[in-house]
């Protein structure tokens, strides 16, 4: 088998076998990256988030062109809410309201304010995520789906890097996954909770996984 090689990833270098790699986009949603969407509305600095969307299109282009495999998750509720959970609605009251009519429910799927940002929208094949949680995996079905294509290993790009993308990656480790956080193509409405995370998931020999840059990761592909 042909494998893909991070020699500069943290804290050791990575490698993967080819066709068992894909790259997990988590959240690139309206609703979190644009000014007047929801996050922006709770006091968010949404401009903190851009950063990572070209690294993100990098990574995107080169996953297609090398014809791997590719995930897109979007955080979001069915528009009865019958997967909202009790808790969640008590401390995110916004969900399911109607803040600015173009941009629909929040945080319900199909909603115009739900969807992934123009630069990073989803082609056809890629596989859609929906999830109600912040982790990927909890009630999605994303590990069986994994499992059917032979994925074993994970390159992680996201927003924010502290909750979703972090709570994904770790969700994955405890799965088996070999996971890689794209530190450029990751960020957080907080510097200091991004900067944790990257120490923390290397930390103890990669507690949780490695991380790399996405030059390191395109030029793997390459
Ligand atoms: C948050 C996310 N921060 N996608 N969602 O609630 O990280």
């Amino acid at each position: 088998h042909a494998r893909v090689s991070m020699p500069g990833a943290m804290p050791t270098p990575f490698s993967a076998p080819v066709g068992k790699l894909a790259l997990v986009m988590i959240d690139f949603q309206r609703d979190f990256m644009e000014e007047k969407g929801f996050a922006a509305s709770l006091g968010n600095d949404v401009s903190r988030l851009l950063p990572a969307v070209e690294p993100a299109r990098r990574l995107l282009a080169a996953f297609r062109q090398h014809g791997l495999t590719i995930v897109h998750t979007l955080e979001c509720h069915a528009p009865d809410l019958s997967d909202l959970h009790e808790s969640k609605r008590q401390r995110c009251s916004r969900i399911a309201q109607v803040d600015c009519p173009a941009r629909g429910r929040i945080l319900i799927r199909g909603e115009p304010g739900n969807a992934i940002v123009p630069a990073l929208t989803p082609q056809p094949g890629e596989l859609i995520v929906h999830k109600p949680g912040k982790g990927s995996f909890y009630a999605t079905g994303l590990h069986e789906r994994l499992q059917a294509l032979g994925i074993t290993h994970l390159v992680f790009a996201g927003v924010t890097t502290e909750v979703c993308v972090q709570t994904s990656m770790r969700e994955a480790n405890d799965r088996g996954y070999e996971c890689v956080l794209v530190t450029d193509a990751t960020e957080s409405y907080f510097p200091q909770f991004k900067r944790a995370t990257i120490e923390m998931i290397v930390a103890q020999n990669g507690i949780v996984g490695w991380t790399a840059d996405t030059a390191e990761v395109v030029a793997a592909l390459d």
